[in-house]
């Protein structure tokens, strides 16, 4: 529903969030500073052709994966845009082996903030779509920073959590907990304006996305359950069509439009699958949830993940809820 006078992000967050029971003094401003890092990112991503970001920097990052130019600039906004922010008193990055420590915004600064600066990343040279995904968490200890094991928390201590979504239109989605609000930057005005209100996803949908590169990895029932998507049975809305983007954010996106279900299953040789918890899991699984649907291991609730490493990965079953109990059902060998 579109208002008279599209509702910019800020005024949105002054009318609605900064008053709720999890905020903290600088709420507001952490979540505006989240757009300035879209923003910063988006002006690149729109020349990036002309401009000398494509391609590799030559390094390889505590993944284990080649660090794109677009990883690194996406990964300094971030450091840049929340070092002198005042209200974030650490830093974690699916790009940075250790977290960054801000004792100059302590004790004021009373979130942490863990993120995924660019995902997708294989996407960046061919103008395929991309995200940023973030989570937060706060430390209210007055004595000391945070340490390695307090940013390592459980899904359900998230105080916020969301996505940038550089597509055709670049957006903000983000709950903190009292419904999922989506925001489209119109790059006229240089503003967010409220673009989806309480979104809802579909119990159920019609798509799949995975990379079926890995079938022959994946466990048994994983692989059943995908054959069980592609029978053709117009009762049950089979077979599903196949949608996948290499990037989770834009799955993701438009799952929560639509309905489905985004599978990165374990594999034989990796049962924890490629998807990183902290930085990718849980705060979409936040979103996820608070728009209706369901996040799994294919065993567990995500959110319910007691987290070991900082940079630890599990496997992930994302979407509609029925879908995903189905997914369940299959891997649990229930069906
Ligand atoms: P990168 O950011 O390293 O490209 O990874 C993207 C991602 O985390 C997620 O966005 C994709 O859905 C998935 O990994 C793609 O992985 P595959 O290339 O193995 O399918």
């Amino acid at each position: 529903m579109i208002r008279e006078f599209p509702l910019t992000l800020s005024r949105f967050i002054i009318e609605n969030q900064a008053s709720h029971q999890g905020a903290a003094e600088g709420f507001s401003s952490l979540v505006t500073q989240v757009s300035l890092v879209g923003k910063l990112i988006a002006q690149d991503l729109r020349r990036a052709g002309l401009l000398d970001i494509l391609g590799s920097t030559g390094d390889t990052n505590v993944q284990g994966e080649t660090v794109k130019k677009l990883d690194a600039i996406a990964n300094d906004a971030f450091v840049k845009v929340f070092q002198h922010s005042g209200y974030v008193c650490a830093l974690a990055s699916e790009e940075m082996e250790k977290p960054i420590l801000l004792p100059g915004n302590w004790p004021q600064g009373k979130y942490i903030l863990l993120f995924d600066p660019l995902d997708g990343s294989s996407n960046t040279d061919n103008n395929m779509p991309l995200g940023a995904i973030f989570s937060v968490l706060m430390h209210d200890r007055s004595d000391r920073l945070p340490t390695d094991e307090e940013l390592m928390r459980r899904g359900t201590q998230q105080v916020a959590a969301g996505y940038l979504l550089y597509g055709s239109s670049t957006m903000l989605v983000y709950t903190v907990g009292q419904g999922v609000y989506g925001f489209t930057l119109d790059p006229g005005i240089g503003e967010y304006l409220l673009s989806h209100e309480r979104i809802t996803i579909p119990d159920k949908g019609k798509i799949y996305s995975a990379n079926e590169g890995n079938y022959n990895k994946w466990s048994g029932g994983t692989k059943r359950y995908l054959d069980f998507l592609k029978i053709n049975d117009k009762a049950t809305g089979r077979p599903y069509s196949s949608r996948y983007s290499g990037c989770l954010v834009a799955d993701v996106h438009r799952l929560l439009l639509g309905g489905g279900i985004y599978l990165y299953p374990g594999e034989t040789d990796k049962p924890e699958g490629k998807l990183r918890l902290l930085y990718e899991a849980n705060p979409l699984a936040f979103v996820v949830e608070q728009a209706g649907g369901r996040a799994s291991t294919g065993t567990s609730r995500i959110m319910e993940v007691e987290p070991k490493k900082l940079h630890q990965r599990v496997p992930l079953m994302i979407g509609s809820r029925r879908d995903v109990e189905q997914a369940e059902a299959f891997i649990q060998g229930r069906v």
